[in-house]
């Protein structure tokens, strides 16, 4: 950050977009993916989509913005981006889901995020169980926020799932223009390859990836090979955890994720299956 508390973004590349709440609307050719709307500024892509749910808006919508004024993550927190530097993207998703393999939705874009940066770059990112994608150093390259809306009446079709990523593309340049509470958690593709990784190719290899991944959630063998995937890539898996509940805690190792996407834990108390949670990574005893 600059010292009057401001972003450096240095020369990070720009995204086409227009002007607040008037979606450049465009198409890059990829079947489910068609209805792309772009952004200058708004508040939260998220926000958007299940907002044009609501009024009816089919499967396959795209939001994407330069810049996200009260851009959100999970329970309720914040997800920073200086405008102009970043990938900040939140896709609508009506797909024939069982309720408890909703997880999976998430898990396909962050695997299609896995994808893409491993077409646009030479990073390998790793799956922190739920949904953070981590470098290879355990630093957060990228966030995933699941948020669905099951009150939309049926003629609408399959209830929605967005599903909006943010990839530090551009941002941050170097750990000054972190606030501090990111510092040693945070990390961009710059900082990873010390190169400039053009945005709208990112956003075309992610919907490409992502579009591969949508007609298998709909089938039990199509959910169990994405977990499958989600299994490779998890590097949760074989750590010990700390998950934070609802509820209250618990501690132990994670042992695997099911097919339905849900992380399994040994504990003390004996092996306990994780479906919401917020993870931590806790150095290994000793
Ligand atoms: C997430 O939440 O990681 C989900 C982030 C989803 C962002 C996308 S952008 C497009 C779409 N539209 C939205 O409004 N949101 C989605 P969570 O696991 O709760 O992580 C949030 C926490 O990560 C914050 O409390 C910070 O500690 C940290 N954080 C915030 N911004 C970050 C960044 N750019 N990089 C790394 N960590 C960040």
């Amino acid at each position: 950050m600059t010292e009057d508390g401001r972003y450096n973004t240095g020369t990070a590349p720009r995204l086409c977009a227009t002007s607040h709440g008037n979606p450049k609307v465009g198409s890059v050719g990829i079947s489910s993916f068609g209805d792309i709307r772009r952004f200058d500024s708004i508040d939260s892509t998220n926000r958007y989509l299940l907002d044009q749910a609501r009024d009816g808006a089919p499967h396959g919508v795209v939001a994407v913005a330069d810049h996200q004024t009260a851009g959100r993550g999970r329970l309720g927190r914040a997800w920073e981006a200086p405008p102009g530097s970043n990938l900040l993207v939140s896709v609508l998703l009506r797909v024939d889901l069982p309720a408890g393999s909703r997880h999976l939705a998430s898990a396909a874009v962050a695997l299609a995020a896995t994808e893409a940066i491993g077409a646009e770059t030479e990073v390998v990112p790793g799956i922190k169980w739920p949904n953070d994608l981590l470098a290879p150093d355990g630093r957060k390259l990228a966030g995933v926020l699941a948020e669905a809306d099951l009150s939309g009446p049926p003629e609408h079709g399959f209830p929605p799932i967005v599903v909006g990523i943010g990839i530090n593309v551009g941002w941050p340049l170097s750990d000054d223009d972190l606030p501090e509470e990111l510092v040693g958690s945070a990390t961009s593709l710059y900082q990873e390859t010390g190169g400039i990784v053009d945005r709208s190719a990112l956003l075309h290899a992610l919907l490409a990836a992502l579009d591969a991944r949508v007609a298998p959630l709909s089938t039990s063998e199509g959910r169990a090979g994405q977990a499958s995937e989600l299994r490779q890539r998890c590097v949760t898996i074989g750590r010990r955890v700390r998950v934070e509940l609802a509820g209250g805690q618990l501690e132990g190792t994670a042992t695997d994720v099911t097919d339905e996407g849900h992380l399994v834990v040994a504990t003390a108390d004996g092996v306990k299956t994780v479906v919401a949670g917020d993870v931590v990574h806790l150095r290994p005893a000793g």
